[in-house]
């Protein structure tokens, strides 16, 4: 395994926010972070040279669709995913676990793994833990995430126990099958809105022993307060000197109530996903570019953002571009939608830095009118 470098460099001391540092083999990133996600083997519509204008760090990637195309062992033969698509910093692969359990109806999981059904094409696959870390070992991420099952939610108690045991085997083979050196392996911590189960989760992926731990299995359609508590109860099951990453959130709130919780590494399809639909972040909350109160309107999307876009383009012209569906809309609401959730970390870091943490905290709800948007 590699030997992963965490360095716990600031604790605020308001609250549970860290500053932190990981050393990966492509290098440096300051934490707490957000990792754009880059599902294909791009962040939708962005350059890697944009990527990094936009703050990027590091990236995620997906073992399941790079699996299924353009397929691993291709990717590893064409110099694995950095050289392949011309990313040089880090890059987290996760497992395929999260993705296989979203088809639903077109999967089915036993002690050995999940058998599936193709999104693309309908063909029969069988993913299995030693599976996900051969194809995340060609993929050749910084970061490769344990095959794990996600329980849906709501579900039985002795449902969600009974997968957090299999998650658990599944970790351990994950760990057997894993051999690459310069690559580091994270486990996922399971067990559904239970702190109970949760904790025995976390409790024995660590005596397997990880170079970091993942909370997966929220933001799966609990109530917000649910999931912020869940982020409290779960921080301290695993120690302060790995890093705490939770996969899969969030809005900008849910970011800074996981710094505010304890935890380093976040990612979500939010800021990208939305782009595409008009949906943009701005420092007093969320708006839609197609709305007709922008037809005329000048101003920038937001005037608290120095992006290229905000600097350059109306919202007038970006409700144009977006109603015309050119694919300008698409690349510039995803710089801004970007910018404005690297910009947000680094506040946050910035904030931790100068131990004032809670006061950022207390000003992002001041400005969005108290709750979160
Ligand atoms: N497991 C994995 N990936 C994930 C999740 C999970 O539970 C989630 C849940 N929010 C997002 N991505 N492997
Ligand atoms: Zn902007």
């Amino acid at each position: 395994m590699f030997d992963l470098k965490f360095e716990l460099i600031k604790k605020d001391p308001g609250s549970s926010a860290r500053l932190g540092s990981l050393t990966t083999t492509h290098g440096k990133i300051e934490t707490p972070i957000f990792m754009p996600v880059g599902t294909q083997a791009t962040v939708k519509a962005m350059t890697p040279e944009e990527l990094v204008q936009a703050g990027s760090q590091i990236i995620l990637a997906n073992t399941y669709h790079l699996y299924l195309r353009p397929g691993h062992e291709l990717v590893g033969r064409l110099g694995g995913l950095h050289g392949f698509m011309h990313w040089d910093r880090p890059i987290l692969t996760d497992s395929g676990g999260f993705q296989v359990f979203s088809l639903g109806e077109l999967r089915k999981i036993s002690e050995e793994g999940v058998k599936f059904r193709s999104h693309i094409d309908g063909s029969r696959h069988f993913l299995s833990p030693e599976l996900s870390i051969a194809i995340q070992q060609s993929l050749g991420a910084d970061i490769a995430m344990c095959f794990d099952e996600c329980p849906p939610y709501p579900a039985e108690v002795s449902y969600v126990q009974k997968s957090l045991e299999l998650t658990t085997r599944w970790a351990r083979r994950c760990k057997e099958a894993h051999t690459r050196t310069d690559q580091a392996l994270f486990g996922i911590v399971q067990g559904g809105m239970h702190p109970e189960l949760r904790r025995e989760s976390a409790e024995r992926l660590i005596e397997i022993g990880f170079d970091g731990y993942a909370l997966g299995g929220l933001s799966v359609g609990e109530e917000k307060g649910l999931m912020h508590e869940m982020f409290h109860a779960c921080a301290p099951y695993v120690p302060e000197h790995f890093p705490r990453y939770i996969m899969g959130i969030g809005a900008p709130e849910d970011l800074i109530e996981a710094v505010n919780a304890g935890y380093d590494m976040f990612d979500c399809v939010m800021p990208t996903r939305n782009a595409r639909n008009g949906a943009l972040f701005t420092s007093f909350g969320r708006i839609n570019i197609k709305a007709a109160c922008f037809e005329e309107d000048t101003g920038p999307v937001d005037p608290e953002c120095d992006c290229y876009v905000c600097r350059n383009y109306s919202r007038a012209y970006l409700r144009h571009l977006y109603r015309s569906q050119e694919i300008l809309a698409s690349r510039l609401n995803t710089w801004h939608n970007l910018h404005y959730y690297l910009n947000l970390m680094r506040q946050v870091r910035d904030s931790i830095a100068a131990g004032t943490f809670s006061a950022f905290r207390k000003e992002f709800y001041a400005q969005r009118g108290g709750a979160g948007s």
